[in-house]
């Protein structure tokens, strides 16, 4: 990447994801990677669990800033792709050439629960259809439920889910599609076949119970810190399927993300995560699925920073 004298007279405004072009229309979309931004909170469990999630969509827009330009002066004809960005640890650039498609937010309405669950699996579904990596970005963590819905023409589905948090009860109070329930739900869709849960360290003895007697592969954060990502993901995710990776941020350490809505401590570092990413094996047609839900609580320092660690592991999972 050559780094020109003259900045331009004007960047595009608001920021797109990593300054990617915008796609208006997603039936024209075509684009490796389309981003979609799903800020949708009312699957919290309130009040007990504080929101603001909805915000994050926007935040990682902005956050992106350091991280990583399409193209360079933002806003500039970016025909070749990403121009990437140079890995000093690697020796090599990630992402260069890659292209990429913001397409914008999920319209999210109110309290209409059903009818906004529905929305956010028929925009999932239409990325998917355009062949694209559909990379969701919530949003609290019941997100994932109405975008795998909409991966059903990519299944069968192996769902990798990093979090703290089992979130396997089959309800809360009664109430079944909450961020408590959503790898629960997961395991229903006739088009999942495995489920593999990273990280784990607060999790309900009955959970735990019906993740074994589901077949889940579990690995706990210890067992990650001992064993290393690249001996648990190798022993636990299955090869040559399709996989779906959900990311909760609140699998890194509570002084990483301390703007996430239910932080723990104890837990994995970047690295750890990267790490994991890394070492995915690859699927059909090229492609792991992503997406990530990000329960981050308010765009502060905290809540920057939290989409900041998650979106190298992310791409790196898929682009290495
Ligand atoms: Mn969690």
């Amino acid at each position: 990447m050559e780094l020109p004298a003259d900045p331009g007279l004007l960047w595009p405004s608001p920021r797109t994801f990593f300054g990617a072009p915008r796609c208006e229309d997603l039936e024209t979309l075509s684009a490796a990677v389309a981003f979609l931004g799903v800020p949708y909170d009312a699957g919290t469990l309130q009040p007990y669990i504080r929101t603001g999630q909805s915000a994050g969509p926007a935040a990682a827009r902005l956050s992106s800033y350091n991280q990583l330009d399409y193209a360079w002066p933002p806003g500039s004809s970016a025909s070749n792709g990403s121009l990437g960005w140079f890995d000093i640890e690697a020796k090599r650039e990630y992402l260069a050439g890659v292209t990429m498609a913001d397409c914008g937010d999920v319209a999210i309405a109110g309290a209409a629960i059903e009818q906004n669950l529905d929305r956010i699996t028929r925009a999932a579904r239409l990325v998917a259809e355009r062949g694209s990596l559909v990379v969701a970005v919530g949003g609290d963590h019941s997100i994932s439920v109405p975008v795998a819905r909409g991966m059903e023409p990519l299944g069968p589905i192996d769902v990798v889910h990093f979090d703290a948090h089992a979130d396997f009860t089959d309800h809360f109070f009664g109430a079944r599609y909450s961020h408590g329930s959503q790898l629960r739900r997961l395991s229903e869709l006739p088009f999942v076949r495995s489920i593999t849960a990273i990280g784990l360290r607060n999790v309900w003895k009955v959970e735990y119970d019906d993740l074994v007697t589901y077949g889940a592969g579990i690995a706990t954060t210890r067992d990650v810190l001992e064993s290393g990502p690249q001996e648990v993901v190798e022993r636990l995710v299955p090869k040559g399927g399709t996989l779906d990776v959900s990311i909760d941020i609140d699998v890194l350490d509570l002084p990483i993300v301390s703007g996430t809505t239910l932080p723990e401590p104890g837990g994995l570092s970047y690295r750890d995560l990267r790490g994991a990413g890394r070492c995915s094996p690859k699927g059909p047609r090229g492609g792991i699925r992503h997406r990530r839900a990000v329960p981050a609580a308010r765009p502060t320092g905290g809540h920057i920073k939290s989409h900041h660690v998650a979106d190298h592991p992310l791409l790196e999972c898929h682009f290495r």
